[in-house]
């Protein structure tokens, strides 16, 4: 566990007052940035409190309260009430392996939740027909949820399955992949595209983060092992809050 004074030093050792331009706030900004990205400070380590940090760096306590502020609204560092300042959790997903966000969080020691936002039935529409590879109107099941992990939001999944593989949005209790693993329709393999975006007013707002910060958008198309489609999912992950891991390996030739 580290201490509050091992990050003291490891902060001394940047040097803030004599490294970088602009004022001093964004050079401690960037050093507890650089902190947590060199690992010495990891997910859900507690920070120095602001009256520490000021008087061991010998700098006023406003200067390190907006820099820690920025680095709140960075989504870098998160405050919980009365407990202090802590390093918020970065989601790793490698690219390679088809999980499902409910595995994700699990595998990371977080509670995975979700808030329903839309469950319904209805007919494929153009797009939708042309992901599932459906014939124009069959039926599907539509599932628009906030993914949550230790109750901060984290994408916001607009789901559409064809109903004969999930004949009713109720049949999900917390996890899409438990509800289709029921009907021995989980999917094997997907096809996923990811682009940078940024977030729009009301999507911002769902996911609680100021409007036009950065998103990943991803679509997944997902298949049973014959090939069928199961699933074409639209998602918007919080940008601060994921990382995608695409492992490579040179050509053995
Ligand atoms: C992931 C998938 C999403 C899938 C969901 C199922 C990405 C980008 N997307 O979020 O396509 O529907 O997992 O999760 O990874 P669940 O079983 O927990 O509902």
């Amino acid at each position: 566990m580290i201490t509050t004074q091992d990050i003291i030093e490891n902060l001394r050792t940047r040097d803030i007052e004599n490294t970088g331009n602009g004022p001093l706030y964004r050079r401690l900004q960037s050093a507890l940035k650089a902190v947590i990205d060199d690992g010495v400070l990891q997910v859900d380590d507690a920070l120095p409190s602001e009256r520490d940090l000021a008087n061991e760096l010998g700098i006023s306590r406003v200067t390190v309260r907006n820099a820690m502020r920025a680095l709140v609204e960075e989504g870098v560092l998160v405050q919980r009430h009365g407990a202090g300042t802590f390093v918020a959790p970065r989601v790793e997903q490698a690219l390679s392996r088809l999980t499902s966000f409910t595995e994700d969080m699990i595998t990371r020691g977080m509670d995975p939740g979700a808030i329903w936002l839309e469950k319904t039935v209805g007919h494929a529409s153009p797009e939708e027909a042309m992901a599932l590879n459906l014939s124009p109107g069959t039926e599907v099941t539509r599932l628009r949820r906030l993914r949550t992990a230790n109750d901060k939001p984290m994408a916001l999944e607009y789901a559409v399955i064809p109903r004969a593989f999930l004949p009713s949005p109720d049949e999900v209790d917390k996890s899409l992949y438990d509800a289709l693993a029921k009907y021995n329709k989980k999917p094997e393999r997907a096809l996923q595209r990811l682009r940078a975006e940024l977030f729009d007013g009301e999507t911002a707002k769902i996911l609680g983060v100021p409007d036009g910060s950065a998103a990943l958008y991803i679509e997944r198309r997902s298949f049973l092992a014959n090939g069928t489609p199961v699933e074409f999912t639209r998602s918007y992950y919080r940008g601060d809050s994921y990382d995608f891991i695409a492992e490579m390996q040179v050509d053995a030739r």
